[in-house]
């Protein structure tokens, strides 16, 4: 049997062996069109996430102040009461949702959940999002005026890359689904690429590059403006061809920092600072790309538009070999005035601007605490973490306790559903069907891949079913009969077909709704949405209008269907400002460019993250495949940094921020930059989560101050935390 994994954004075709409903075997599948082949140990480890007998299956109810096992229709009457019951008494905004990464991967739960919030008619939306990548979005707002035009490296082609703040090889690509990162390195070494990587950490990418450059958290805007003004002092100009608007006003702003001063905010030596210019400019398809590392910290906006800045000055934006715009076959049909999605309204208690419908996590706390209109009482969390992904987690968790009504959606029990009134479980992924509607928009190619559930559940509904159960909880005041359920979907997907006939630009303007409603493929489910967007999309046959992509067509080709390598030259499709040109000079960007002069360089010891090859944030922990070996949740210090405190591997670690204090074993390493330490994220001291494999480790997040954010997005500056460090004798 053939399967999409559904963990990370790499997305591997999988190659299942079952006897009835146990999972035997997974492997590879080789002829994935995608993935070719690659798989990594986590997909090979969800034989033991399908059987852990740890797994959520029954709902659980708070009674008597414990969580205990109940029937569906009385989980779905508590949830029912408890949101009528906010609603009435605080009204609509009271009630707050949160969505988690693997939202992102589950198009059932991610679909579903859009029904669902629709229904909630709140501001209160939060995601992990502004603990990830909301920089890159509003940073393409700001310049292209479209979230989603969120470019990728062109790996097929390119032959020098500039990475900042990405780990690949072991996270295998964020904002760009390059499955086999390291095999599709070696081919382009083979045609004499050079990769040069920036990071605190010599991480595993950084081993593979040809040049790692050390560099201080944060300061990655200073190494780029001053990149930017070397490339400008040699006489690079935007190409004409990009249609740019307001080049004359950041060529201004950029003048302000000096190749000094960003090697004094950096630690970067000035000659480095030329060599990239210099390998940048002589390379003949050059690119640069940045991830988490310039995202989650104190200039994620600005960096991320700073990294775009460079593809333009470089001619790379848009060409083969660059930072190109992937298509994916799934069509959404356009909102109109969906373009600008930033500072629509703002969150009460701190006046934080939204951005794509979303308030920033960092806001999340606050809004619970704080008495008044509007007040959060109710949180449904939909496959998310937030006491260990968010900023400030012991605060966040007290609030959490402080709620009318929490409801999480989740696979297991974790820090945040323990504090739960309500836990409904998602099904194993293998008895869910998989297609990625959102990351689907940045693969290294173009492909049409789809697979359906492996195994029927008759205990559990699929996330979809359970979404669209809350959906009508929330729109009706009542729970649904099964009956309900089909009648409420059937009216969910006529309301979608009418959004696409209705919308101007798409191909099913003006056509009939029930004769589109009549032609979606017979599956019942999320699959009907499925169908129609794809039908819809650039490669779909626009139901009957021509030969085209269906559902269909994409089930009958397990392996995924190869749409081609990425297609240049799509400005004018991903531009979406009234001017059609990519603005270069936001107000918000020269701002944020003016302040960057006024900053003194750190000195404070600072605290990075690093990401788990056996594990995904804060799950994945409770298998016994992944959890084998050392404890993995160590702070690394630089010996000299070590030295100077007295501190040696294995001694017991006092961390220390104005936040909070945490305690972590100590491992020397000269891997990190001096100055800095090291400690992984998605731990947490819990014992009791009711994962019997998983180790308990520090908790990075209680050390991150929710007042520590992206001044722009908002996003919370997780990497780079002021900490001091203290041997500790226990
Ligand atoms: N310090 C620090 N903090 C970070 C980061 C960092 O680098 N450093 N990284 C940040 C990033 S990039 C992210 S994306 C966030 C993640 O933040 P969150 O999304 O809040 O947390 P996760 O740890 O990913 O938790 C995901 C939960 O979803 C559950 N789950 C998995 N699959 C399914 C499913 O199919 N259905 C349902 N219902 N549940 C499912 C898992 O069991 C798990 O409990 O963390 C952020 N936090
Ligand atoms: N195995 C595994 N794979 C994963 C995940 C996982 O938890 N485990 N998580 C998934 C998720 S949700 C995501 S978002 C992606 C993330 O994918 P990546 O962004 O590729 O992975 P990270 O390891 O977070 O890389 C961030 C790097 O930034 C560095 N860094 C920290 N601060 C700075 C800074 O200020 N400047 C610079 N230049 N670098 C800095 C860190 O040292 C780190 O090496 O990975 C995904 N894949
Ligand atoms: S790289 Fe990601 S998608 Fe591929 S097998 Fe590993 S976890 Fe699954
Ligand atoms: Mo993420």
């Amino acid at each position: 049997m053939k399967r999409i994994c559904p963990i990370c954004e790499a997305g591997c075709g999988l190659t299942i062996s079952a006897d009835g409903r146990e999972v035997i075997g997974i492997e590879a599948n080789p002829a994935d069109v995608f993935s070719e082949g690659h798989v990594c140990a986590k997909g090979i480890a969800l034989k033991e996430l399908d059987a852990d007998p740890d797994r959520l299956r029954t709902p659980l109810v708070r009674k008597d102040g414990l969580l205990q096992p109940a029937s569906w229709p009385e989980a779905m009457t508590v949830i029912a009461d408890g949101l009528a019951a906010v609603r009435t008494e605080h009204g609509a905004d009271a009630v707050g949702a949160y969505i988690g990464n693997p939202t992102a991967h589950n198009i059932g739960l991610s679909t579903g959940m859009g029904v669902f919030l629709g229904t909630l008619n709140t501001t209160n939306i939060y995601s992990a999002s502004t603990v990830d990548q909301m920089p890159k979005h509003l940073a393409s707002i700001l310049m292209f005026g479209n979230a989603m035009a969120i470019p990728v490296p062109d790996i097929a082609r390119v032959d020098f890359i500039l990475m900042l703040g990405a780990n690949p090889a072991v996270s295998n690509g964020s904002l760009w689904m390059v499955p086999g990162f390291r095999n599709k390195l070696r081919e382009f070494h083979g045609r004499g690429g050079k990769l040069v990587t920036v990071d605190p950490r010599r991480t595993e990418t950084a081993r593979l590059s040809d040049h790692h450059l050390f560099i201080r958290p944060g300061a990655d805007a200073y190494l780029l403006a001053a990149v930017a003004n070397e490339l400008i002092g040699r006489g690079v100009e935007p190409p004409a061809h990009m249609n740019c608007a307001n080049w004359a006003q950041l060529k201004a702003a950029l003048a302000a920092i000096d190749h000094e001063s960003a090697a004094e905010q950096s630690g970067l030596a000035v000659e480095d600072i030329h060599h990239l210019a210099d390998g940048l400019m002589k390379a003949e398809r050059p690119v640069v790309y940045g991830r988490v590392g310039t995202t989650l910290q104190r200039h994620g906006t600005l960096t991320s538009f700073l990294v775009e800045v460079l593809n333009v000055l470089l001619g790379a934006l848009d060409e083969s070999g660059g930072a190109m715009f992937p298509e994916q076959p799934f069509a959404s049909a356009a909102v109109s005035g969906s373009g600008m999605e930033y500072g629509r309204w703002r969150s009460r208690v701190s006046a934080y601007p939204e951005v794509m419908s979303q308030l920033p996590c960092a806001a999340l706390a606050e809004e619970i605490e704080t008495p008044g209109e509007g007040q959060v009482r109710a949180l449904f969390c939909f496959a998310g973490n937030p006491v260990v992904s968010n900023p400030d987690s012991d605060r966040l968790a007290e609030a959490l306790k402080t709620l009318d009504l929490l409801v999480c959606t989740d696979i297991y029990h974790n820090e945040t559903t323990r504090l739960a009134d309500v836990v409904l479980p998602g099904t194993s992924p293998f008895e869910d069907s998989h297609y990625d509607s959102f990351l689907g928009a940045m693969g290294w190619r173009n492909s049409a891949r789809y697979s359906p559930p492996l195994f029927a559940n008759e205990n559990q509904p699929r996330e979809w079913d359970i979404c669209l159960g809350l959906a009508y909880v929330s729109a009706t005041g009542n729970t649904p009969s099964p009956d309900d359920l089909r009648d409420f979907e059937d009216t969910v997907v006529a309301g979608a077909v009418a959004r696409y006939t209705d919308d101007e630009s798409g191909p099913l303007h003006g056509r009939d709704v029930q004769e589109i409603v009549g032609q979606i493929g017979p599956q019942a489910g999320v699959e009907r949405l499925l169908d129609l967007g794809v039908r819809a999309g650039r490669w779909g046959d626009h139901f009957g209008r021509r030969d085209g992509l269906t559902l269909q067509q994409m089930i009958e080709t397990p392996d995924g269907i190869d749409l081609g390598e990425l297609r240049a030259g799509r400005l004018k499709e991903v531009v979406l400002h009234d001017n059609q040109c990519i603005d270069l000079g936001p107000a918000e960007i020269l701002a944020a460019l003016g302040s960057l002069g006024d900053e003194a360089p750190v000195k404070d010891l600072q605290l990075v993250g690093r990401r788990q090859a056996a594990r995904n944030n804060s799950w994945l922990g409770n298998l016994p495949m992944l959890a084998k070996g050392q404890n993995p949740c160590v702070l690394q210090v630089h010996p000299e940094d070590a030295a100077a405190l007295g501190i040696e591997s294995g001694d017991r670690v006092k961390v220390s921020s104005a936040t909070a204090s945490i305690a972590a074993e100590a491992f020397l390493t000269d891997e990190l930059m001096k100055g800095c330490v090291c400690l992984p994220h998605g731990f947490s001291e819990a014992a009791d989560v009711d994962q019997r494999v998983r180790q308990p480790g520090a908790n990075y997040n209680r050390l991150a101050a929710a007042s520590e954010v992206d001044p722009l997005s908002i996003t919370a500056a997780l990497n780079g935390i002021a900490v001091t460090l203290e041997k500790t004798l226990d």
